[in-house]
């Protein structure tokens, strides 16, 4: 009965499983502290600094001729909503730290537009976390973090810092601008992980 009528509504609205307190969302919130940065292409830079202030620097002609990946990922705004399947392309970090030496443990990342957040290295490696570039097919637009942002999909969407322009590497964790405000260090939707203390 249960296959018939899913296949009859062509959804999988029943069976979808979300992390607690979630709930699904059809469109594409934007949700950020301030205003949206003018962020060029041609000036764009990333960075890792590691914690002995090495720098490894791409520009976007450097970053472009990375190799990119097509990511499906389902995306959990600490608000409240989710959003399945979203398609992204982007660089792994995997590829980004690749040939970056170092004993750090956490990292802030860093915005154009001052904002900051922290997470362990960890969760940025094996296929975690990407720099992404593209949503839907089409070049990010500026106003979901444009023209590349973090995207961290297995934790809330805070730590998925738009218009990132670099990740600080740290020995020992400090906190990014939500997390000085009261929100989770590391924040795992699944464990519902909001704010300080959960
Ligand atoms: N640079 C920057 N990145 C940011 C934010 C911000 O204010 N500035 N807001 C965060 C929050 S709280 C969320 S929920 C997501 C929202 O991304 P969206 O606007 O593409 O939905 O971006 C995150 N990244
Ligand atoms: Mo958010």
């Amino acid at each position: 009965m249960n296959t018939i009528s899913r296949h009859f509504t062509g959804r999988r609205r029943t069976d979808v499983k979300l992390p607690p307190g979630q709930h699904l969302e059809r469109g594409f919130p934007v949700l950020q502290t301030g205003a949206t940065p003018k962020v060029r292409t041609e000036t764009w830079t990333f960075t890792i600094t590691t914690e002995i202030g090495e720098r490894h620097r791409w520009d976007w002609d450097q970053f472009m001729a990375l190799p990119a990946e097509e990511i499906t990922a389902d995306i959990h705004c600490v608000t409240s909503w989710s959003k399945l399947g979203t398609s992204w392309r982007g660089v792994s970090l995997d590829v980004l730290l690749d040939g970056v030496t170092t004993e750090a443990a956490y990292v802030m990342a860093k915005s154009s537009d001052g904002y900051t957040t922290n997470l362990p290295l960890a969760d940025l490696r094996d296929g975690q976390a990407w720099v992404a570039f593209e949503y839907d097919g089409r070049p990010l637009r500026t106003q979901h973090g444009g023209p590349a942002r973090l995207l961290v999909p297995h934790l809330y969407f805070w730590k998925s810092a738009k218009w990132v322009i670099g990740l600080d590497l740290m020995r020992t964790d400090s906190r990014g601008f939500w997390e000085k405000l009261g929100y989770h260090d590391y924040g795992d939707p699944w464990r519902e992980q909001r704010y300080q203390g959960d």
